[in-house]
Order: C-alpha cells, then sequence, then structure tokens
C-alpha cells in the first residue's frame, strides 16, 4: 500500500484507535450493525498494552475468569484459562484467540499510529491522521487508547540518561527479544506492580541487582495456582448464574464484600480476618472482604496497614532493608499491590534496596547511577515507573475538536479534566472515549468497565443511524455536574489524600485532579442506562441528514 503524504484519503463510518480489549470488541460491534469500521493500532500486534508490556514476571492483577470478554457464552466456553492470575503471554494469546474467532483481522490496521484528529465543522465529521501521513474520515471517532499505554510511559527526567553506555528498558515497552540478565549488574527503578512484578524475575537471574524505591508498598501475596478443570467446567456449565453476579458485582467481580467497620472487631478477631485473606491471596480481597470501611475510615485504614507492616518485619530478614520497605500512606488508596515472593526476594543475598526518598539519585553516569551516598556500578537498567495513566495516551494524539482547541489545551489549560459519564467531552461532537477519565476504568475490572462502555455506545450510535442524526455532543452543564458527582464521591474516601497517578501526582506539571469513577460499575451502569433512555439527557443531537457512510 502506498502511505506517502498527499494520497487519497480514505472514508469510513467509524475510526477506532487502538486494537486492544476495548478496540477488539467495539469493532465487532459496530461492524455487526453495519457499519463500515477501520481500527488503527500503532502496534505489529493486536493487544493493546498486554502486547507492549510484557516483561517477565507481568500477570494480571484480577482473576483470569473475569479478566476477558463476557459479552459472548460461546467465545467464553471456547477459550480456558490455566492459571488464577494470566500470565501475559496467555492474556495476549487470549487477544489473539477473539481476533481470530470474530474474524476482525481485516478490519485492524496494524503499524499506524494516529498522531491527529481534527473535528471538521463543515463536514462534521473526523479528519484522522497517520504518522506515515496517511488520512482517513470518519463520522464517529472511537479511542481505545488504554489507561496505561505504551505512547504514555513515564520516563523520568533524570540528569544523564544519555550517557549511560549499558542497554536500559521501561517495563511499559518491553522489547521483543528477551533481555538477559545472567551476570549483570542490574538496576531498577520504581517499586509500583510494574517493579514489585519484575523485581523477584531478576533477582533470580542477575549477578546483583540494585532496587530505587522513592516509595514503600503494601504487596499482597497473589497466592497464584492452577486452575481446576472442574471449577472452570462449573463456571461454563452456570454461565447465566456466573453473568448475574458479575452484573451486581461492584468491581465487576463477585466478592463477599463485609459489610463491618474494622472497629467493630477486637484485634484479635480483626487479625484473624486479615490472616485468613493474607493465606487466600490477592490484593483486591484482601481490601474488600475484610471490612467497608479501610478506604473511609482513617483508624480502620490503619488497621489494616499496620498488619501488612507486621508482615513485612517478619519476612524481611535483615530489620534495617524491613525498615525501609514499611510504608507510610493510606492502605489501598493507591492502586493495592500483589505480588510473588516480592518481600522474600530482600533477604537474598544478591539484591540491594536503596532508599531514594532519603538518598536521592544525582545523576545517571555512562556506568551507573549516582546517589546522594555515592555511585552504584550497573551494566542495565530498568524503569518500572509507570504511566502518564489515564489521561497520557489522549494527549499524546493531537485531538482538536470544533472550538479548533486541542483536547489537551481545553483540559489542562482549561484547568480541568472534563468529561460527561467519561464517555464523551463538550466540543468534541461524535467522538466517544472508551474508558474515559471520570469512567470506572482502571478503577474496576477493566474488561467489564470496557464491556459495558462499547454496549452503551453501540446503542447510542445505533440509535443515532436510526434517527438519523448527525451529530452527538455531550452539553457543558451535563459535564460539570458529572464531574462534581464524581469529585463528591471520591472526597468521601481516602483516595485523593495519597499521591497516586489515580490524581496525576506521579507526573511532573500534570494538573492534580482523580480521574476516575468510584461509585462502582452497577451505579454508573444504571447512570448510563437512564441517560439514554431518557433520549440521550445531557446530550445534543443534530438531526439532519446522517453522514454515514454504509459500505
Ligand atoms: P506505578 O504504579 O505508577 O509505579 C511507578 C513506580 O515508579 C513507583 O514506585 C514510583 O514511585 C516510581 N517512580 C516514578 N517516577 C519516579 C522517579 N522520577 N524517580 C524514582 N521513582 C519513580 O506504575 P506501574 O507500571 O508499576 O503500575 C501501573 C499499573 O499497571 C498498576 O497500577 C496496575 O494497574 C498495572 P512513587 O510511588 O511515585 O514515589
Amino acid at each position: 500500500m502506498n502511505r506517502s503524504k498527499g494520497q487519497r484519503t480514505d472514508y469510513y463510518d467509524a475510526i477506532i484507535i487502538g486494537a486492544g480489549f476495548s478496540g477488539l470488541y467495539m469493532l465487532y460491534r459496530l461492524r455487526n450493525l453495519g457499519l463500515s469500521v477501520r481500527v488503527l493500532e500503532k502496534g505489529s500486534e493486536v493487544g493493546g498494552t498486554w502486547f507492549w508490556s510484557k516483561y517477565p514476571g507481568l500477570r494480571c492483577d484480577c482473576e483470569s475468569i473475569h479478566y476477558c470478554y463476557t459479552f459472548s457464552e460461546q467465545l467464553y466456553k471456547e477459550w480456558s484459562w490455566s492459571m488464577r492470575y494470566p500470565e501475559q503471554v496467555e492474556i495476549l494469546a487470549y487477544l489473539n484467540f477473539v481476533a481470530d474467532q470474530l474474524k476482525l483481522r481485516q478490519d485492524i490496521q496494524l503499524h499506524s499510529e494516529v498522531t491527529n484528529a481534527d473535528y471538521n465543522k463543515k463536514s462534521k465529521r473526523w479528519s484522522v491522521l497517520l504518522n506515515d501521513g496517511q488520512k482517513f474520515d470518519s463520522k464517529y471517532l472511537i479511542t481505545g487508547t488504554g489507561g496505561l499505554s505504551v505512547s504514555a510511559t513515564n520516563i523520568p527526567n533524570i540528569k544523564g540518561l544519555s550517557t549511560f553506555t549499558g542497554k536500559w528498558y521501561h517495563t511499559g515497552a518491553w522489547p521483543m527479544e528477551k533481555v538477559d540478565f545472567k551476570n549483570k549488574r542490574v538496576g531498577v527503578i520504581g517499586t509500583g506492580s510494574s517493579g514489585v512484578q519484575i523485581i523477584p524475575e531478576i533477582a533470580k537471574e542477575a549477578k546483583q541487582l540494585f532496587v530505587f524505591q522513592r516509595t514503600p508498598q503494601y504487596v499482597i501475596p497473589a497466592r497464584n495456582h492452577l486452575l481446576n478443570s472442574e471449577s472452570i467446567k462449573n463456571i461454563k456449565d452456570h454461565f447465566e448464574d456466573f453473568l448475574k453476579e458479575k452484573e451486581s458485582a461492584f468491581s465487576g467481580i463477585p466478592r463477599n464484600r463485609s459489610l463491618k467497620s474494622a472497629l467493630e472487631d477486637s484485634p484479635e478477631e480483626r487479625n484473624k480476618v486479615y490472616e485468613r485473606l493474607w493465606e487466600i491471596g490477592g490484593a483486591s480481597r484482601f481490601l474488600v472482604e475484610s471490612y467497608n470501611d479501610l478506604l473511609i475510615n482513617p483508624l480502620s485504614n490503619q488497621t489494616a496497614a499496620e498488619f501488612v507492616k507486621k508482615k513485612i518485619l517478619e519476612i524481611v530478614k535483615d530489620s534495617k532493608v524491613a525498615e525501609k520497605l514499611l510504608p507510610n500512606y493510606y492502605i489501598g488508596a493507591k492502586r493495592i499491590i500483589q505480588g510473588i515472593d516480592y518481600y522474600e526476594t530482600y533477604n537474598r543475598a544478591n539484591v540491594s534496596l536503596i532508599d531514594i526518598k532519603n538518598n536521592p539519585i544525582v545523576e545517571i553516569v555512562e556506568d551507573g547511577i549516582v546517589t546522594s551516598e555515592g555511585k552504584i556500578e550497573l551494566d542495565l537498567l530498568v524503569f518500572a515507573t509507570g504511566y502518564d495513566g489515564i489521561t497520557g495516551s489522549l494527549f499524546k494524539i493531537d485531538i482538536h475538536g470544533k472550538e479548533g482547541l486541542s483536547l489537551k489545551e481545553k483540559w489542562l489549560d482549561g484547568g480541568a479534566v472534563k468529561t460527561y459519564l467519561g464517555l464523551c467531552a463538550p466540543g468534541f461532537p461524535n467522538m466517544f472515549m472508551i474508558t474515559g477519565p471520570q469512567s470506572p476504568s482502571v478503577s474496576i475490572n477493566v474488561p467489564s468497565a470496557i464491556e459495558q462502555h462499547v454496549d452503551w455506545i453501540t446503542d447510542c450510535i445505533e440509535y443515532m443511524e436510526k434517527n438519523n442524526i448527525a451529530l452527538i455532543e455531550a452539553n457543558e452543564e451535563a459535564a460539570s455536574d458529572w464531574v462534581q458527582h464524581c469529585n463528591e464521591i471520591v472526597e468521601k474516601t481516602l483516595y485523593p489524600k495519597v499521591d497516586s497517578w489515580f490524581t496525576g501526582a506521579n507526573i511532573e506539571g500534570k494538573p492534580r485532579s482523580f480521574l476516575l469513577y468510584i461509585g462502582g460499575l452497577p451505579n454508573y451502569r444504571a447512570k448510563c442506562l437512564d441517560v439514554a433512555k431518557k433520549e440521550y439527557e445531557g446530550f445534543t443531537f443534530i438531526r439532519e441528514k446522517s453522514f454515514t457512510n454504509h459500505q
């Protein structure tokens, strides 16, 4: 295909950006509506973040039986997960299986990085541009760019990185080929979910591993295990019941959520509760099946935090190292982490923990990292420093709405991210964001969030097509009310009291605001359905000739 500048424009009803969980399902639904659809994907394979991020130890922290699509009983039954928490390789294989089963590949264009999307007021359509100059034109623009995207990896601006002569990698953009840690002195910067997963794996292989830790973390054991085929068969045999349970679940994953405050139990009873969940494993179970107020009441939160700190002191043999690993923030108020042998790894002779809060990194030099305490020589460096989450991938594309302003200008210079339901933004007609900011997104089981968004967007587009509606746009007032509603919910919790990528605090200069709706999926779904039932209350339609281009 000739992809030089100035070539013809390709016309579609809908352009979807990204071929991860969101883009694949969106394509399937819109194609079934009879629309012409093109998915534009930067990677050389489908999979989104599960394609790009493939570092050793990477696995999902939601249970596999839930971390998948449930819209098709047949699809669900044709796939069987091997483990409680699946490895990246298995998730990527699953997404490829979905692409094949649903015959999606013919409408997905790989190696296609979208750089610009401009709304054209005259044609009432979107112009989409790739980095190689290829142009597209569509009525609908749908972003499936994900909350944690390769395009928004956070590589800290540390003096001297370009002088480092060894290889360095970011966990979110891992190379295809195996990285060899054998006989190497390796540095890992960052101890979030990615750091916690990769650190034990590198430690098994490297000559010496130096962990550069800014903030110690609460890490709950995953207790991963193979799934037994009987339990999977049972779910498949009772699929309707399984779906019903999922639908009423706060996070899309059914849990025995506790109805009790931590302060109602004696310290002995509490210890038993926490101990039981520690043994069962799984971070979100630990949080929600113990007590109902850990994320609301600081005193209740402290009881869980103290339990984990006691565990750290028990597991880590060198008391000085254990002290450095003790966290000092509200447990769960930034994404709670689960790991496999994380704290145990610090008992290995080849692992050293560097506390960079107290001994900051001064610079990176050609053969290592200099902290305020001296130089550590390194052959290889890993940045496990996370992402510009939730909005970062949207800002990487230069998206201009009807006023000519970009999303970035409107949201950053305008002082606040402003969406209606996390689905649409005022000023950006016919643009839908799958798991956009101010929606449940990464605060719940992400495939559940995606399926709900895709279903709602599909219904909305179907409604527009049937009623010959050219445009839909979120109203400013409805968006302001939605943002206020999101903020009111979160203000009652401990989330805003802790710096995290949920609040934008991890990115230098990013304005602070809590970017998720945390009222739970059932409430959110009910609100979205209610809006649709009221003929898309809070949106404005322009009823004139449809501009779709059915093929
Ligand atoms: P996270 O959770 O954002 O963690 C990033 C880590 O990197 C965290 O420990 C940060 O410390 C650290 N960091 C970030 N910037 C720096 C600088 N400049 N210097 C030193 N250390 C730094 O990202 P992950 O990739 O681990 O996980 C993202 C999500 O992926 C996760 O929540 C799961 O949903 C899957 P900090 O805590 O900011 O002090």
